[in-house]
């Protein structure tokens, strides 16, 4: 079969090629193939079995509906499409949390690469939940028997390592870094496709309209460990305001939300009045704030967790993915300085 005759057959393929589905985020992304490197991960071709696979940070716990990689296939391939492909994830300790085979896939002819002709490869449809973690993942064609199959590796390294393999067919039984393997640090160039489902969202940033802010930094509102934000009154700017109010900003990656959980610990001085706390979230549809908690503030270090289950869509700003909560405290008739303090400030937000 001439050059002429294989591309002519490959890029029919393209017809085959569908592009993403509408709705699919990506979650991880080493671009496109820089032609630097391409290495063995095949199974049931001229070579058994093997894999290379890299990883991947997920900030917070997704489901995987795609994987995209390029596969070199060896000029002797003689036009016959993959029978299949496999998807593989492993845990960042190397431990298989999951393994598909023969799947289905869509192949692109992108362009030749030392003589042989490379494609852009694509698992969609996949359903795979991941906790937040990083993890190594690899797809591979199949084959029939006949020819080899090398997946485009890029210099460009992204996530914590280079990328890993394992071949018994090669003599490296263990996962073993590339860079031991070629000499050169070397990435795999993939795509991950899916949708964040639960992102804990930490405040990266915060404001004291009313009140002085007498110490603490955006740091101290990620967790309950008892470094605060403190905030004392201040005389009345109008009778209706708060003598006290926070507002504080985080970003979720979530676009649209089944439920969001706003999570505060807070605490008043402790006077014979304990001043009215009130907590609301910013609706970015109404572009109003919705009161979503009101209690007397209380004296000692105190947990409020609401959840949000009425549209709560709309308190993520719909471009930026910005949310915005609001901590008002009251005049409680104090005669002598009071203040407050928050130990959290977060919130969860699910798909
Ligand atoms: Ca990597
Ligand atoms: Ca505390
Ligand atoms: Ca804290």
């Amino acid at each position: 079969m001439t050059l002429r005759q294989r591309l002519l057959t490959v890029s029919a393929f393209a017809l085959l090629w569908n592009p993403l589905a509408a709705g699919q985020g990506i979650l991880w992304d080493s671009g496109e193939w820089d032609l630097r490197a391409a290495t063995s991960s095949e199974r049931n071709t001229e070579v058994d079995d093997s894999w290379v696979v890299d990883d991947a940070i997920f900030e917070a716990g997704v489901i995987i509906t795609g994987y995209r990689w390029f596969s070199r296939l060896r000029d002797n391939w003689g036009g016959a499409r993959p029978v299949g492909v496999d998807f593989i994830v492993l845990t960042d300790a190397f431990e298989k949390t999951v393994e598909l085979r023969d799947l289905p896939y869509d192949i692109e002819f992108v362009g030749e690469f030392r003589g042989s002709p490379y494609f852009r490869m694509e698992v969609h449809g996949l359903d795979v939940a991941l906790p937040p973690g990083r993890y190594y993942l690899g797809g591979r064609p199949v084959g029939e028997g006949l020819y080899q199959a090398f997946t485009g590796m890029n210099a460009t390294i992204l996530g914590q390592t280079v990328a890993y393999f394992r071949s018994e067919f090669f003599g490296v039984p263990e996962w073993t870094g590339i860079d031991n393997l070629v000499g050169a640090r070397l990435d795999i160039a993939f795509t991950v496709f899916g949708h964040v489902v639960r992102d804990e969202v930490e405040a990266e940033s915060f404001t004291v309209p009313l009140g002085r802010h007498l110490g603490g930094e955006v740091s101290d509102l990620h967790q309950s460990d008892d470094r605060y934000i403190t905030i004392r009154d201040r005389a009345l700017a109008a009778v209706t305001l708060p003598m006290i109010r926070m507002e504080v900003q985080g970003t979720t990656a979530v676009e649209t939300a089944s439920r969001i959980t706003v999570t505060v610990e807070t605490a008043a001085s402790n006077l014979p009045n304990q001043p009215l706390q009130r907590l609301a979230l910013f609706d970015y549809i109404a572009e109003s704030w919705v009161t979503i908690d009101e209690r007397p503030a209380p004296p000692v270090d105190t947990v409020v967790e609401v959840i949000v289950e009425d549209a709560p869509t709309r308190f993520i700003a719909p471009a930026t993915g910005q949310l915005k909560m609001r901590l008002d405290w009251f005049d409680p008739g104090a005669t002598t300085p009071w203040g407050v303090r928050i130990d959290r400030a977060t919130w969860t937000v699910e798909r």
